[in-house]
């Protein structure tokens, strides 16, 4: 099928800036995955693994370029007011004329790979079009996984002709001549210099999340960094919850967690809409509908095992793209945490006979695979209005402070609680890992406009709601005295989450904290793990001085954002300090 006429002439004008020695427009068909996985194994950028898993390759990247670069990530508005004080901001006419010096040949001797995607099921209204240029087989071959990719777009194209114009180039891979820059006045995106995930593969933190929260404020909806679970309690309807997580908290898990014995015997149900990426819109029954953008799963591969999550190792044996995992003498590839101790004669994710001085696999070594490949996958996961989302989940990564769960008062203190939330820095990012930063609403390095007018679309996309989803935090890393996680994760954060959606049927047992309702003694079932109830009290506290000294921080986070930060939520900042001396004073003897 062939493109419309305005993207010929878009790649035509792309072809006297790249010079690439040829033009490939991906179909999307199996003949052309095979023929591009022929030449990436050709050309060294794949390598195939064992013949148990079929249609599986290895990719080692350069080592420089392991993870996105958010000091290289620009968003180039308008104005620097329009990008807010949390990004990067770049002149667009600056970074234009920058950028269009380096991809000035860049692809000479290289092919233009001219990548079509659809974000989103493609009959759904809701979906977006993009075209990503790439000189990268590798990128073009994670596009074809992670997107709905070839012809499909084609016959997907908007009425009104929009998509975003995705220009992407490996450059020279030098973080020197690195930037990845977002134009959302002209609906595009330009990166060069990385080969990354996130840097590289376009339609993911680029479209669906920078370039679609902005089009989100102007279109009414929400674009999150958020998995989407289905729920089945037993003999009760199915329920959707949307949660977000900064980058390697445990999102791809709870997306396709898997219920402990003792509630699976009483009949609980889960299944996997999507592991990172939501869009959000009030439907005209005044609930708040879930679209996952996605088509696949780009997952930190290590600690992932048969044990923490059966369903991604299940979805991981064929047609998958490992990236910067070890590799075993057997062709099969291994990182820390998988089922089987390192087996001898182990190759480090660089390919050198590890040495055990550091990981055999990179941190953020990572798996791409179809999400059509998961057991768990959701029946409806490609519905074209999305799932209708019954709870909202903030979670990070934090040792002590905030508890196991809590539940917002309202959707304003909701929307301050994730606005504000903090987590530790993790592998997924470049820079020091352990570090806490506010994270609002997991989407610090992702929103594509100022943060305040964010919290604000957020205000308002909630009062256009007549059946809010509720809003609650969530805390799987609270550290014992020892240091060791006190609580146990993974499957049982089911009983954190049937405690949820008790709440969100008017029942479930709470009590009141300065954090809003958290379960009351005996409210989250227990039978099954080795959690005393003594560990779940202290996992459901918080220490009223941490509180004070937690709330003067988001308070100073949300001064940082200046006038544009709406009052509504300063407000709630100063609330949580009250509350917390008061409550103090309410728990000590008199
Ligand atoms: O940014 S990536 O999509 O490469 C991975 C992540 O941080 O979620
Ligand atoms: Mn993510």
């Amino acid at each position: 099928m062939e493109a419309p006429l305005a993207v010929r002439h878009w790649i035509a004008d792309l072809q006297t800036v790249l010079q690439p020695a040829h033009v490939h427009w991906c179909d999307g068909s199996d003949a052309e995955r095979e023929a591009l996985e022929r030449e990436a194994v050709a050309s060294g950028v794949l390598q195939p693994l064992a013949a148990s898993l079929p249609g599986c390759f290895l990719h080692r990247s350069h080592p420089d370029d392991v993870a996105r670069t958010e000091h290289l990530t620009f968003i180039c508005s308008a104005t620097k007011e329009d990008a807010g004080p949390t990004n990067n901001w770049w002149a667009p006419d600056e970074a234009r004329a920058k950028l269009t010096e380096l991809f000035r040949g860049s692809m000479k001797g290289r092919t233009m790979y001219v990548v079509p995607f659809v974000m989103g099921p493609p009959d759904s209204p809701f979906r977006k079009i993009g075209v990503q240029v790439t000189d990268s087989v590798y990128v073009a071959l994670n596009m074809r996984i992670m997107t709905r990719m070839g012809d499909v777009a084609w016959r997907a194209w908007l009425p009104d002709g929009t998509f975003t114009r995705c220009l992407h180039s490996l450059g020279d891979l030098s973080p020197e001549r690195r930037y990845i820059c977002h134009f959302p006045d002209d609906n595009a995106i330009w990166s060069i210099g990385s080969g990354y995930g996130g840097n590289a593969l376009l339609g993911k933190k680029c479209l669906a999340l920078r370039i679609a929260s902005v089009l989100g404020r102007d279109e009414g909806w929400l674009a999150e960094h958020m998995l989407i679970l289905a729920v089945q309690p037993p003999e009760g309807r199915v329920r959707y919850v949307a949660a977000a997580f900064p980058s390697q908290c445990g999102k791809t898990n709870l997306a396709m967690v898997v219920p402990p014995p003792e509630l699976a015997a009483k009949g609980w149900k889960c299944w996997t809409v999507g592991d990172d990426i939501a869009w959000l819109r009030p439907g005209p029954d005044g609930r708040l509908w879930a679209v996952n953008p996605e088509a696949g799963f780009f997952g930190v591969a290590p600690g992932t095992s048969h044990k923490s999550n059966p369903s991604a190792m299940d979805s991981i044996q064929r047609d998958t793209i490992y990236t910067n995992v070890a590799l075993a003498p057997d062709g099969t590839p291994w990182w820390e945490g998988h089922d089987s101790p390192a087996p001898d004669g182990v190759l480090d994710w660089r390919g050198r006979p590890w040495d055990k001085s550091g990981p055999a696999a990179h941190p953020n070594s990572r798996f791409t695979a179809p999400a059509r490949n998961c057991p768990t996958i959701a029946p409806n996961w490609e519905a074209p209005q999305g799932v209708p989302i019954d709870a909202i989940l903030f979670g990070a990564r934090r040792p002590t402070v905030m508890p196991l769960v809590n539940e917002a008062r309202d959707w304003t203190h909701g929307v301050f609680l994730g606005g504000t939330l903090a987590s530790e820095t993790t592998a997924a990012a470049t820079g020091k890992v352990g570090v806490l930063r506010q994270d609002p609403m997991a989407m610090l390095p992702f929103c594509g406009y100022h943060l305040g007018d964010y919290l604000q679309h957020w205000l308002d996309v909630g009062a256009g709601l007549t059946n809010p989803p509720r809003i609650f935090g969530v805390n799987w890393f609270r550290t014992d005295e020892n240091g060791k996680f006190a609580w146990p994760g993974f499957g049982d954060n089911l009983r954190v989450l049937a405690w949820i959606l008790d709440r969100c049927d008017g029942n479930g047992a709470g009590r009141e904290t300065p954090w809003g309702v958290v379960p009351a003694e005996g409210a989250l079932a227990l039978e099954g793990t080795n959690v005393t109830p003594a560990t779940l009290a202290r996992l459901l506290t918080s220490d009223t001085a941490e509180i004070e000294a937690e709330a003067a921080t988001r308070g100073a986070f949300l001064d940082t954002l200046g006038e544009r930060c709406p009052r509504e939520i300063k407000a709630e900042a100063s609330r949580l300090s009250v509350a917390a001396v008061a409550w103090g004073k309410s728990l000590s003897p008199a």
